[in-house]
């Protein structure tokens, strides 16, 4: 039987690849992000390959959160694979310096849309005793860097809550894993420097960084594994990064 995959951010970057692989791969998809046109176009895009169900939600919105998961049809409401990806870095100043909305939006996002989606996804999954939630960290969470302060707590906070909820789901049967990925070149950095597009692609020049791409084949790997097999934490770096300050880029 099919596997059904719910994933948050599908509309960009590592929740969009993971959709397209899993598409080929042949599992049912629920498509969630804030930008409506974005997942028509995914929609259609995959649904040749298997039945897509979108949903248009801001995961800051606990409202918003229950009532799009509570509409889900029946042919989608046994999720067996939950993908929590949605997220972003939003500024990279001082915590002096920090804007106080940058900081809601991450604390929000990261952390509590995380929860809300989670809460209302777990339930279906302790009464089908099987699940599989995949918690989309960053090596933020593993190690704090200069200016970084908010958005490292935010993805801390997910490497915690990754643990925490292992250690309540497993007497569920539930599979709960994190990836923590270094440098992946999506519009990461033209959300957290809000469009400063040379800056952002700064952030990737000078070596090859990870692509979204590499993320969904891990992805891919960890959720495939027989039954028994829990992968609990992956830090992924680009090569050319030994750590959250070490980067080695070309000189020219
Ligand atoms: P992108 O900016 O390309 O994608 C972010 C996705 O998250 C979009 O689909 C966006 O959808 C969605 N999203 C953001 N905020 C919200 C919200 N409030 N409600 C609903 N959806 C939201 O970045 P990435 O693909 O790189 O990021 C995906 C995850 O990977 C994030 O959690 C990020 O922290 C993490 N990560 C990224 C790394 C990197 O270097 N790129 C490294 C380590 C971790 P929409 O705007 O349509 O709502
Ligand atoms: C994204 C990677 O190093 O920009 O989580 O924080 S980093």
């Amino acid at each position: 039987m099919k596997k059904t995959a719910f994933i948050t951010g599908a509309t960009s970057g590592i929740g969009k690849a993971t959709a397209q692989l899993f598409a080929k791969n042949t599992m049912k998809l629920i498509l969630c992000g804030r930008r409506i046109e974005k997942l028509q176009e995914l929609q259609k895009e995959l649904s040749e390959f298997t039945e897509v169900h979108i949903l248009v939600f801001d995961v800051r919105y606990k409202e918003d959160v229950f009532t799009a998961i509570n509409s889900l049809p029946s042919a989608f409401k046994n999720i067996d694979i939950l993908i929590n990806n949605a997220g972003n870095a939003h500024g990279l100043h001082s915590i002096q310096d920090g804007n106080i909305e940058d900081w809601d939006a991450m604390i929000d996002g990261n952390v509590k849309g995380l929860l809300y989606v989670s809460k209302a996804i777990i339930p279906t999954m302790i009464a089908n005793n099987k699940g599989f939630i995949v918690n989309i960290g960053s090596t933020a969470g593993k190690e704090v860097y200069p200016n970084g302060n908010v958005y490292c707590a935010s993805k801390f906070a997910v490497n915690a809550l990754n643990k925490g909820m292992r250690l309540d789901l497993t007497k569920h049967n539930i599979r709960v894993s994190a990836i923590h990925p270094g440098l992946v070149e999506t519009a990461f950095s033209d959300v957290r420097f809000k469009g400063d597009t040379n800056r952002a692609k700064n952030v990737y020049q000078g070596y090859k960084a990870l692509q979204a791409e590499d993320i969904a084949d891990i992805i891919h790997f960890v959720v495939t594994r027989p039954y028994h097999v829990n992968i609990e934490d992956l830090i992924v770096y680009p090569t050319a990064q030994a750590s959250a300050t070490i980067l080695h880029k070309d000189e020219n």
